[in-house]
């Protein structure tokens, strides 16, 4: 630990002098934004439907409402298309021989009014990984025939991410970008030179992405999926905001740290695995053992393709588990905890699947002489709270619907947690918001608190100091 903690305390501090030199604010305890209402997202969207706007235009021409539409009968798209070509072929002669390498493809992206960071997706899939260059000839054709069978940016972009080779984006597609953004944001110079560290981000951010867009849980992230999902706005809200932290979603880096320093934490070996025994560790030994079982059983690992062995769990499993785990009123954490605690897969939490995880929470209460309410009696508070649709089972949609998630299932396996709601208003921990007056969602506001305790452990001095 002691090694990891100083390498990340130097990268902290070089994060730190690199943002000072760049001239940006200071962002540490400056809360995030809340994922939907900030309207740089909204921009961004409508910069993206923009787009796909006037590429879906010719299929009215198509179906006849062509002189409708544009009386002069211009088909719009040729045209359109024709003055990114000329952009395009016009930023390739300021280089020599028309042919632009890796390093500097921002160039030829943007051109093609594409978020900057498709670059080096953009330049393999255009074939420049063979020639180590682009060049004008081949990108124009490529871009052509992508624009005739790709209608929107994110059709496009899942054109480029996969090569044209697959109608899903598996996670590995995602390497290049990521690997990209570590290697040339601005708001990570200080982890350049940290290259250990490149695969743990680059392998978080990807987790991150699946948790939240890969709402089927295949491990495939399909075209519906990316239209839906945020993950496009967010990565051109990558070249508007030179902060890394200031992008909670997928991309912060302090977010980055903490996952990967609780997991370090745990994996006492560092073969990057860690088993049943290791997890039961986490926070103090908060979850129920009778859960950290249901975990390890395969309940909750997606598609299993690559499980190998079901006694251990992968980082990216854990980055799954550490954000189910602290934002329990997330749709990806509620499907979670309902498939860990659903023992029989029949899609409703029985009265008897509720008593088994809470028989464990009474002995450990009784164990620790904490007064204990009896199941009856917690049961009456939890379908108060949760109010299912069919009496006496409680089914995926009751707990989507219900504000207080986190309660319900921390008093079935968290007993910390559980503890804690006790003690405190059950609305108080739904009415934090950061600067701006944006609610914080609660893996926000834990993944803010535990870095500024890392900080402060690690370095042993305040974190601001260091600025
Ligand atoms: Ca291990
Ligand atoms: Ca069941």
């Amino acid at each position: 630990m002691r090694a990891l903690a100083r390498s990340l305390r130097d990268a902290i501090q070089l994060r730190a002098s690199a943002a000072a030199a760049v001239g940006e604010g200071h962002h540490r305890g400056h809360n995030p934004p809340d994922p939907d209402p900030d309207p740089r997202w909204a921009k961004a969207a409508a910069d993206g439907d923009a787009l796909q706007h006037f590429q879906l235009q010719p299929q009215h021409e198509e179906i006849g409402y062509t002189r409708f539409y544009y009386p002069q009968g211009k088909p719009i798209l040729p045209q359109h298309l024709d003055l990114v070509l000329k952009k395009v072929a016009a930023a390739f002669d300021n280089f020599p021989n028309q042919q632009v390498p890796r390093h500097q493809f921002g160039v030829i992206t943007k051109a093609c009014d594409c978020p900057l960071y498709w670059k080096i997706p953009l330049f393999i899939a255009a074939g420049g990984d063979k020639a180590g260059y682009v060049d004008a000839a081949s990108f124009l054709d490529y871009w052509r025939n992508l624009c005739a069978s790709c209608h929107n940016p994110a059709s496009r972009f899942l054109n480029i991410l996969t090569r044209g080779l697959r109608q899903h984006v598996l996670p590995e597609d995602f390497i290049p970008l990521v690997q990209d953004v570590v290697e040339t944001h601005p708001g990570l110079t200080f982890l350049k030179e940290a290259t250990e560290f490149h695969s743990r981000y680059v392998h978080t951010v990807i987790a991150r992405i699946y948790y939240c867009v890969n709402r089927s849980w295949s491990g495939r992230i399909s075209l519906a999926e990316l239209r839906r999902g945020n993950l496009l706005a967010i990565i051109k809200l990558l070249e508007e905001e030179d902060d890394i932290n200031a992008i909670t979603q997928y991309f912060s880096y302090e977010h980055f740290y903490v996952i990967y320093c609780k997991f370090w934490e745990l994996d006492r070996d560092h073969d990057l695995f860690i088993d049943r025994h290791d997890l039961a560790r986490h926070s103090d030994h908060a979850l129920s053992s009778r859960l950290i079982d249901r975990i390890f059983s395969g309940a909750v690992t997606r598609g299993g393709r690559h499980k190998l062995r079901e006694d251990r769990m992968s980082y990216t499993e854990f980055v799954w588990f550490l954000l189910s785990e602290e934002d329990k009123s997330h749709p990806t954490a509620v499907e979670y905890w309902f498939r860990c605690m659903d023992l029989d897969g029949d899609g409703f939490l029985s009265m008897y699947e509720l008593e088994y995880f809470y028989e464990e929470q009474l002995q450990r209460m009784d164990a620790i002489g904490i007064e204990t309410l009896p199941f009856e009696d917690c049961l009456c508070q939890m379908l108060d709270m949760i109010r299912p649709e069919v009496t006496g089972k409680i089914s995926l949609s009751d707990l989507k619907r219900c504000k207080m998630t986190s309660i319900f299932f921390d008093t079935f396996f968290n007993l910390e947690k559980y503890l804690d709601h006790e003690q405190r208003d059950p609305f108080a921990s739904q009415r934090d918001h950061d600067n701006e007056g944006r609610e914080l969602s609660d893996w926000d506001r834990y993944a803010a608190e535990e870095y500024e305790l890392l900080v402060a452990e690690e370095g042993g001095q305040d974190p601001q100091e260091d600025l």
